[in-house]
């Protein structure tokens, strides 16, 4: 027998599981590990459940090729390769270093996107490279940049256990992140919670407190509960004088967000405002967490710092149980935000910068001038290049945009414009696989090993438990086969394997606020049951939960914290009398993740979820529409038309609707706004109608929704 420890590659939390393998090298059990900080023995069935995804029939084994014909054909990976060369260079000689680039994702371990980010930008030549956690994580890591010099979320988890007031706003933590929710459950000191959400979630239900605010309503709040702080003079001023800059302009420009003067933008009684206030001034340590009803938005980044000004005013920052703490998503979305080469240059260096490119190309023993001299476009600029013409090849990897993208039907429209669209993913069956001119089968986290870097910047190790079927290659394989076939391999000499390039990344951030150069290996992170960064060369802590700033220093040249702020809008789209209702959208269900690729593959989680998408409606709309639960609607946007399931539900209130993002139909519906900051696009907010669906589906009407092409 062997016992193997593996970090789960679903959410952020980063449980780990031990997985006892026979002599045969035959997975025997799978389960939490007891030992481990973050889980303490606890999971939820979907990282149960893990390995049994990766068996799934249709597991993309061998590489495809669309023929002539059309239709996808097996090829040998040596054709693939030569394709993959061939094709892209076809298209950078005709189109330039800008006519490609690639989309990839938080869910592969980190040294995986580090050669993929090094491979296209330096050695492949390209510009453009994003990823999905865009869609998630661009706005909690903008905010953080600007207000603290870095983007570096400053909690532990152990502060959930600490603290006496926790305040989560649009984050649905009993069905995102099940495990973090228990260790709210083992905070002793009789805490008070409360969620802002607009909708009545099994969250807001379990909470002392549930402010069901008016969709967006959350910016014209927390600058009303900033008001009610300041004029009350419940404001930390040592703090904000040694700590801060920025206050007396914040100050100014609250005053017009009085609780009463906001009261109808937010739904929000004002008395309930000042309650809360109140509570934040009287609790020791209050804590914020923010996850996606804040980060996906038109305003998101700006509502995020509305609730870091609020901690740094208060001194809610830097002691036990305090925080303005985002919530990520994917399992290694924070191993992106540092070392993908996406958003920035490896350890947050900026790319426009001549010497952080002359640090990291010192550091890697590369010439300076292999590195772009500017940031890629983001994800929604990549795909209106697309809809011009001006990108012609795209390669995506361990992402699903065909169902996950907003407004999916211009994403259709524009990857049928490519000249090549490659796909590499675990599943031939995925909606971007099955658009691909070329798909690469890929080992998924089971079958393959580096490390994942959970939501308290505690870095964990991802082990191999079984070999990857067929022909399916790890990643990091994949990577390594097109340096070679490109002509680049030279530059990737030393990255011979995830811990070679694990030991190139800490290089790069030595003195940086990520430091991770006193790690070491591999070995120390399994010891350790991980490791949060920072943690320079010398570091001797051996504790297991570590904040930052409790000295109060933060990473911007003045060393203080910037409160940052600005009037708050509308939402983009306008309701109408044709389309009076608010979409909302998001996780519908514990046991399903994103487009249900992985989790729709398992019978134990298909049996708890429901199979068909649906739309939850307030008793009183349906009514009026003239619904019952478990009918079938049509729910129609600006952008067409879906038939789904009616869920009646007082989860929701009247005028407003929320569809799950599980199944494919939602994202016909939601309209592409972005924030003006980080570009992530606001899925929880389009204008729509709901009816009953018509008898009969006519010939080009809606699109019916049935089954998840990948559920069985
Ligand atoms: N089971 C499961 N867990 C997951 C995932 C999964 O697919 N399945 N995905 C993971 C990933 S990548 C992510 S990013 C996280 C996301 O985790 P969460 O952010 O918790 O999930 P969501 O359901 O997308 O959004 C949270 C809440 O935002 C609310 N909301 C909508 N509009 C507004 C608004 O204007 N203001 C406020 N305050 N709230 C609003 C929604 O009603 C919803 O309840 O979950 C992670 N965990
Ligand atoms: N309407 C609406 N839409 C949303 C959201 C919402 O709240 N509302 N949330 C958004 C958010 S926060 C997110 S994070 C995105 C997620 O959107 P996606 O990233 O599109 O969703 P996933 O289903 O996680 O897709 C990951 C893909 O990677 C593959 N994969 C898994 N592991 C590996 C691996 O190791 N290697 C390779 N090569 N492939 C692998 C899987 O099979 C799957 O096809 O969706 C966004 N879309
Ligand atoms: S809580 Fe998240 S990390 Fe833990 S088992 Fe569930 S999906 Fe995996
Ligand atoms: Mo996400």
């Amino acid at each position: 027998m062997n016992t193997i420890r593996t970090t789960c590659s679903y959410c952020s939390v980063g449980c780990n599981f031990d997985a006892v393998l026979d002599d045969q090298g035959r997975l025997q059990s799978f389960r939490p590990a007891v030992d481990y900080p973050v889980n303490l023995g606890k999971s939820c069935p979907k990282g149960f459940h893990l390995m049994s995804a990766f068996q799934a029939e249709d597991r993309a084994t061998r590489p495809l090729l669309r023929d002539a014909s059309g239709s996808m054909q097996p090829v040998s990976w040596n054709r693939a390769l030569t394709v993959f060369v061939e094709r892209f260079k076809e298209i950078k000689s005709r189109y330039g270093p800008e006519g490609m680039a690639f989309i990839s994702t938080g869910q592969m371990p980190t040294e995986e996107m580090a050669l993929l980010g090094a491979l296209f930008k330096f050695g492949m030549g390209g510009i453009h490279g994003d990823g999905n956690t865009r869609q998630c994580m661009a706005t909690a890591a903008v905010a953080y940049k600007q207000a603290f010099g870095f983007d570096a979320p400053p909690f532990t988890y152990k502060d959930f256990e600490l603290s006496d007031l926790l305040v989560f706003v649009g984050s649905n933590a009993t069905i995102s992140h099940p495990v973090m929710w228990n260790r709210v459950k083992m905070n002793r000191r009789d805490p008070h919670i409360v969620v802002v959400d607009p909708r009545r979630t099994k969250t807001a239900a379990a909470a002392h407190t549930h402010l069901a605010l008016k969709p967006k309503g959350d910016l014209a709040l927390l600058y009303a509960l900033t008001h009610v702080l300041i004029r009350e003079g419940w404001v930390d001023r040592d703090f904000v004088r040694d700590h801060t800059e920025g206050f007396d302009e914040l100050a100014a420009h609250v005053g017009k967000y009085a609780p009463e003067a906001v009261a109808d933008t937010t739904g929000i009684e004002p008395q309930a405002v000042r309650d809360l206030a109140r509570r934040i001034h009287e609790a020791r340590a209050v804590s914020f967490w923010w996850t996606m009803g804040v980060n996906q938005s038109h305003e998101g980044v700006r509502t995020a710092q509305a609730i870091i000004n609020i901690c740094l005013i208060t001194g809610n920052i830097g002691r036990p149980g305090t925080g303005p703490n985002s919530i990520t998503g994917q399992a290694n979305a924070m191993g992106s935000r540092l070392f993908s080469n996406t958003t920035s240059l490896f350890a947050g260096y900026d790319f426009a910068k001549e010497e952080d490119r002359k640090t990291i190309a010192d550091r890697l023993g590369i010439s300076p001038e292999l590195i772009p001299d500017r940031n890629s476009l983001p994800y929604h600029k990549i795909l209106e290049r697309v809809a011009e013409g001006s990108i012609r090849g795209l390669w995506i990897i361990a992402t699903n945009p065909a169902h996950s993208w907003i407004d999916k039907n211009t994403l259709f429209e524009r990857l049928g414009r490519l000249d090549f669209l490659v796909v590499q993913d675990l599943y031939h069956t995925t909606e971007t696989a099955v658009r691909a001119d070329l798909l690469l089968p890929a080992a998924g986290s089971g079958e393959k090993s580096g490390t994942f870097i959970n939501s308290e910047r505690r870095l964990g190790i991802v082990d191999k438990i079984a070999d990857p079927p067929g022909e399916a290659r790890t990643d990091f394989d994949i990577f390594k086969a097109v340096a070679e076939r490109w002509g680049c391999g030279e530059l990737f000499a030393s990255w011979t394997n995830p811990e070679a390039v694990f030991r190139i990344l800490q290089r790069c951030s030595a003195g940086r606020p990520c430091d991770i150069t006193g790690i070491q290996g591999y070995r120390m992170i399994r010891e350790r049951g991980g490791i949060q960064w920072p943690y320079p060369a010398g570091s001797s802590s051996e504790d297991p939960e570590r904040r930052l700033f409790a000295d109060g220093r933060f990473f911007t040249p003045s060393g203080r914290a910037r409160l940052i702020f600005e009037d708050s809008r509308p939402a983009p789209e306008e309701l109408s009398p044709e389309f009076p209702l608010v979409l909302l959208t998001g996780r519908g269900t514990l046991v399903q993740w994103h487009t249900q690729t992985r989790t729709g593959k398992v019978a134990e989680l298909n049996r708890l979820s429901p199979e068909n998408c649906f739309v939850q409606v307030s008793p009183m709309d349906a009514k009026r529409i003239g619904i019952s639960d478990g009918d079938r609607a049509e729910v129609s946007s600006r952008r067409g038309s879906v038939v789904v399931d009616a869920v009646i539900s007082d989860e929701v209130k009247p005028g407003e609707v929320f569809m799950p993002m599980h199944y494919e139909e939602t994202n016909r519906l939601t309209y592409p706004a972005f924030d003006t900051y980080s570009a992530e696009p606001a899925y929880k907010h389009a204008a729509v109608a709901v009816r009953p669906a018509p008898a009969a589906g006519p010939a080009g009407g809606p699109v019916t929704g049935g089954f998840h092409p990948d559920r069985r």
